[in-house]
């Protein structure tokens, strides 16, 4: 409970100290809050002819892990085994997915149903 009003308390200080660095004329060189930037929007689009992740490589950085999937006209699967990522498209449909990044490397991407037919790729999380 203290802790809390302490942090409390230290939110005000820093919104206070922020509205007193706006209303002086000398524009500060580092603001003391920057405000987090949108995450990027990676996007991928599942195709069937040939069947394939366009692009088939991504790389994801730590921040910008939204990846926006879109299943052109069947059922695909984005699947990475080793994050344990297993996310279903359906056609004509679109899912926003998120990637962790606390693992870092590169993944073997595949798409169940058509991993045997080359929809395969790779997504590296740095
Ligand atoms: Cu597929």
């Amino acid at each position: 409970m203290k802790l809390k009003v302490v942090f409390g308390s230290a939110l005000v200080g820093i919104a206070v100290l922020a509205m007193a660095c706006s209303s002086t004329t000398t524009p500060a060189p580092v603001p003391a809050k920057t405000p987090a930037p949108a995450a990027a929007s990676i996007t991928v689009t599942l195709t069937e002819t040939p069947y394939a992740f366009v692009p088939k490589d991504i790389t994801v950085e730590a921040g910008k892990n939204v990846v926006k999937l879109t299943s052109l006209k069947e059922i695909h699967s984005f699947t990475i085994v080793d994050l344990k990522i297993d996310q279903i498209v359906q056609p004509g449909k679109s899912v926003n997915i998120t990637i962790p990044t606390d693992k870092k490397g590169t993944f073997k991407l595949i798409c169940t149903p058509h991993e045997s037919v080359g929809m395969i790729g790779t997504v590296t999380v740095k």
